[in-house]
């Protein structure tokens, strides 16, 4: 018999699937089964939806992958080529960032905001541990919170002491697929065992020394919500990398640039160092935040450096 199931566990030789009436199977990859991306690190990831079949011991096997609806990569580490896929066929994506331990990064907040357009993942921005917020933080934060709203970001403030946000964060989850991305150390699994009490997974704590969590969360993990839906947690990322983007295209994912640069004087102005460039312009004049331009910047820059590397500029 032949049935299908989400992945909600993945080690790479090993699989955990649930069924709809939410029973678990563990299950592996046939030898011969076939990658249709093999752009990708990892053929299944949490979130994949499957088709198996049951062993007599009682273990499944995967014998294919539905299409994905989306899916979040990031690029491969220890110097692998290609994409790892975080996770697959999520409703919403939620860039974790934390007050001071570690300090509120933008420019994470804003990689992942072009990324999740690009993925088609609707975005929230969730700024954790607030109650860590000494008096010259309310400033930043509260600039923080002014700047995404105004750019029509959802933006919540958050910490695993305050139950009000814990439960906003509960009914936004509710029969959804949502999924967790940050730094490590910012407190993704320490807000998921908020939200679900009982689920109790192992969270790490922040070094004296560097300010950074210590990757206590090694492997994706897509946890069923008891009040419906699905929450992933994944592993601590330094940066979020971009990818299937060209230069060009980037500032299109940037509400506050995207109907201005209709007005800069060449069509493929990179809104750097042209003259007459109405981004440049309206940055300026205070109407683009100096974070944002930055930010922008350095994805512009390090897709440039992407590319020199792997020689794979396409000219146009
Ligand atoms: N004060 C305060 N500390 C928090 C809060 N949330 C998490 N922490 C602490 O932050 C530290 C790191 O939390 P984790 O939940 O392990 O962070 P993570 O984002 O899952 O980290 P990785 O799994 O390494 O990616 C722990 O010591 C938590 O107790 C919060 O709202 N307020
Ligand atoms: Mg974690
Ligand atoms: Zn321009």
């Amino acid at each position: 018999m032949n049935t299908t199931a989400r992945v909600i566990q993945s080690t790479g030789s090993w699989y955990r699937i649930m069924k709809e009436d939410r029973t678990v199977l563990d299950a592996r990859l046939p030898g011969k089964f076939r990658m249709k991306d093999i752009k990708e690190t990892n053929p299944i990831a949490v979130g994949d939806i499957v088709n198996f079949s049951v062993n007599d011991d009682g273990t499944a096997v995967i014998d294919e992958i539905k299409e994905r609806q989306n899916k979040i990569t990031r690029r491969a580490t220890h110097g692998r080529k290609g994409e790892h896929v975080l996770v697959a066929n999520v409703d919403q994506g939620f860039v974790v960032q934390s007050v001071n331990e570690p300090k509120l990064r933008t420019g994470f907040i804003d990689r992942f905001l072009v990324t999740a357009e690009a993925f088609s993942v609707d975005p929230l921005v969730i700024v954790n541990k607030i109650d860590l917020g000494r008096e010259e933080d309310a400033e930043e934060i509260a600039h923080v919170m002014d700047l995404y709203e105004s750019l029509g970001y959802g933006i919540l403030l958050t910490s695993i002491y305050d139950d009000a946000s814990i439960e906003e964060l509960r009914n936004i989850m509710k029969e959804k697929t949502s999924v967790f991305i940050g730094p490590s150390g910012v407190g993704k699994t320490s807000l998921l065992n908020s939200i679900e009490p009982g689920i109790d997974r192992p969270i790490g704590e922040i070094s004296k020394f560097s300010n950074k969590g210590k990757h206590t969360t090694t492997f994706a993990e897509l946890i069923p919500l008891s009040f419906g839906g699905f929450l992933a947690d994944t592993p601590g990322i330094r940066e979020f990398g971009l990818i299937h983007f060209e230069a060009w295209e980037i500032s299109l994912f940037f509400p506050e640039m995207k109907d201005v640069q209709q007005e800069c004087r060449y069509y493929n102005c990179t809104h750097i160092h042209e003259p007459g460039c109405a981004v440049m312009e309206a940055y300026k004049d205070g109407h683009i935040a100096a974070s944002r331009y930055d930010s922008y910047i350095n994805m512009v820059e390090s897709l440039e450096d992407e590319q020199k590397s792997t020689g794979s500029r396409k000219r146009g």
